[in-house]
């Protein structure tokens, strides 16, 4: 998996940019027309994070002086599909878009090759061998996320050898921070036998499922002592839930989460979670670096990654006055 995008071969960038640059705009309108087009294919509007995302792309589009043709794909593959076919037909310069699941890319990551339009991956990754199809991929690395996530468990368990039941709320199936952050956690704790995954089912990156599914696993466990939520905002919405159920979060249950968005940093400065590992949404300058650079004939690197910390309930509440989203 991690070595999908290790081989981009961006020999012929030059002159394939110059061509997506200057050829096949039919629409001719003349004057002021040399500005860069991107077209964007967002997820959705499942989180705090996405918004975030969706606001540093849109932000970053308009001060770099490129023309932002966004999509909001609402959760649905077949959507974002479409987007990109009508971007190829409008003949945009760039594509760039995060895949809502990993699988199942290849034929329209084909049509844009074949119509020499690049594509950038922003934030999620494809599992398509054929690395050529994309110019680079920009974002996380989520499999190091989630070995965070265990490694933090690992430590505050450290010495005890009773169980220790955990519940999983993972993202959106098929997502690549859904399969990554799973594997990753998986990875760490495996090593150690007092560390069970009692149950594990999707929330969908959202608080609403976050929290039906939490009432469904406390109703089914009366014996759970942590959560792994694959974002902040199930982990909030989970938080709503024990809350309710009449047990203490950060206490009674101990939570980790992923993202640290406002929100999540709240709940982890005040106690209800106990750590949250950063993923970035911030992307959007980075993007539009990237994309003048394809766009212009540069050589870009093939993966671009983002830099990302963690933070317990001191550093959150150190970091939550000038947290930007
Ligand atoms: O963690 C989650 C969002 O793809 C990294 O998608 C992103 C994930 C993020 O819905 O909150």
């Amino acid at each position: 998996m991690l070595k999908r995008w290790s081989a981009a071969v961006l020999a012929g960038a030059l002159a394939l940019g110059a061509l997506a640059g200057c050829g096949g705009d039919s629409a001719g309108d003349g004057g002021g027309d040399d500005k860069l087009v991107m077209g964007f294919a967002q997820v959705g509007a499942e989180s705090g994070w996405r918004t975030a995302n969706t606001k540093s792309i849109q932000d970053s589009a308009s001060k770099a002086g490129i023309e932002l043709k966004f999509f909001d794909a609402q959760g649905k593959q077949e959507n974002q599909i479409k987007a990109i076919r009508n971007f190829i037909t409008q003949r945009v310069d760039v594509i760039a878009f995060s895949p809502v699941v990993e699988s199942g890319w290849g034929p329209v990551l084909k049509e844009a090759k074949d119509a020499n339009i690049p594509v950038i991956l922003t934030d999620r990754a494809v599992d398509t061998p054929d690395t050529t199809l994309y110019k680079t991929f920009i974002g996380s690395d989520f499999v190091l996320e989630g070995k965070k996530a265990g490694e933090w468990l690992v430590k505050e368990y450290e010495g005890k050898t009773e169980p220790v039941n955990i519940v999983e709320l993972q993202g959106t199936p098929g997502a690549a921070p859904a399969n990554d952050r799973k594997e990753g956690f998986g990875d760490v704790i495996k090593a150690d036998p007092k560390f069970k995954v009692i149950a594990s089912q999707t929330g969908q990156f959202t608080r609403t499922d976050g929290k039906e599914v939490m009432e469904a696993f406390l109703k089914a466990h009366p014996d759970i002592d942590v959560l792994y939520a694959h974002n902040d905002d199930m982990g909030l919405g989970a938080i709503e839930a024990i809350e309710a159920a009449g047990k203490k979060p950060g206490t009674d249950i101990k939570i980790i989460t992923v993202d640290a968005v406002k929100d999540g940093m709240t709940a982890l400065s005040q106690g209800k979670i106990n750590f949250i590992v950063e993923c970035s949404p911030l992307l959007g300058p980075q993007l539009m670096d990237l994309a003048k650079k394809v766009h212009a004939g540069e050589t870009i690197e093939p993966r671009v990654l983002t830099e990302e910390t963690t933070f317990n309930q001191e550093q959150a509440t150190a970091a939550l006055p000038t947290r930007q989203y």
